[in-house]
């Protein structure tokens, strides 16, 4: 007599992954509801051998006794919706950034914070944020170093893939790619440029700064979720013509030195940390062989290229007590 499950955006690529997650962790369910918006309603889709008509999530009661609420509808649908939710009982996980840097909201990757849902389990609030993808995959290998010699900078380079644009990306990269073997001009509907074959700057919205939102993203939510205003920290998020599974590379400045084989130990204790590094064979994970791995409870599988430079303090070569960079090792984690 498990919870009463909801998906909202049930249709989507993201959907769709939440109900590959929760059958392959036989998420002990008591019922699932697939809720999308008016549009998608009275679609079929079977699930686990049975069949589900899709609910028009604006209808009465469409949230009556559900438990819990997965939300990647996009953050206008969450503002919209998550409340009626959370109103008719349920708990929200929502998928997008609606509500990632509300004060009053937790931002929560499972394997780093859990407890910051504590208000929750106390019945103190009902929605939980889930970060943005990348800011998820650089925080699961950084937090535990975080924690353990403190991160002063961060520099990330991101690889993100098409399936964080959507099941309609993915199926336009498909397209673009035959079109461009067989000669002919790429179909640009969901990207203003080609992809096939190409790389660009995250089509994000660029702000003020000149950083794109995603570049953003990962600067407020990683200062959010280690509550460390000050860490500093930028990122470059670079759209690549793979189907799924993120990759990034990773260069952290820590407060205190960290020596290569105690961030090894740190990181093989990490939950949902894989260290692949077989330098013999100059061979580290790559998306094609992460696809369908269940990483943990997000929405796409992840690389992460974790790229060390130790900060040996100076004293001992220069009376100047300068930093210098010391390139240890180029760690590569799953
Ligand atoms: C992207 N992380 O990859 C964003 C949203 N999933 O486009």
């Amino acid at each position: 007599d498990g919870p009463s499950v909801a998906i909202v955006g049930a249709t989507g690529a993201v959907g769709q992954e939440f109900l590959r997650v929760i059958s392959s962790r036989d998420f002990p369910y008591r019922s699932i509801r697939l809720l999308a918006s008016e549009r998608s309603a009275g679609k079929r889709l079977s699930f686990e051998d049975r069949e589900y008509t899709v609910q028009d999530l604006a209808a009465p009661g469409a949230f009556d006794g559900v438990d819990i609420a997965l939300f990647s509808a996009g953050g206008g649908v969450s503002r919209a919706y998550a409340p009626a939710a959370v109103a008719s009982g349920a708990v929200v996980v929502d998928n997008s950034s609606a509500f990632r840097m509300d004060p009053a909201v937790p931002l929560v990757i499972p394997e780093v914070n859990p407890e910051a849902m504590e208000n929750i389990r106390l019945g103190k609030g009902a929605i939980v944020a889930n970060p943005n993808c990348s800011t998820i995959i650089c925080l699961m290998a950084a937090t535990p170093l975080h924690r353990h010699a403190k991160v002063l900078r961060m520099v990330v380079s991101t690889y993100q893939a098409a399936s964080g644009a959507g099941a309609a990306a993915m199926e336009e990269l498909k397209l673009q790619t035959q079109e461009v073997l067989a000669g002919k001009a790429p179909t640009c509907n969901i990207f203003s440029q080609q992809y096939a074959f190409n790389i660009f700057s995250h089509n994000a919205p660029i702000l003020e700064n000149g950083y794109n939102e995603e570049e953003m993203k990962m600067v407020k939510e990683t200062r959010k979720i280690w509550n460390d205003k000050d860490v500093k920290i930028t990122a470059t998020c670079i759209r690549v013509p793979v189907m799924r599974a993120h990759a990034e590379s990773v260069n952290l400045q820590f407060e205190k030195p960290l020596d290569e084989d105690s961030a090894r130990e740190i990181l093989r204790a990490a939950p949902g940390v894989t260290i692949i590094d077989d330098r013999a064979s100059n061979h580290f994970p790559t998306p094609l062989e992460v696809i369908g791995h269940d990483i943990s409870f997000q929405a796409h599988e992840h690389i992460l290229y974790l790229d060390f430079s130790f900060f040996i303090h100076a004293k001992t070569f220069s009376p100047l007590d300068q930093w210098i960079i010391i390139e240890c090792s180029r760690c590569y984690y799953l």
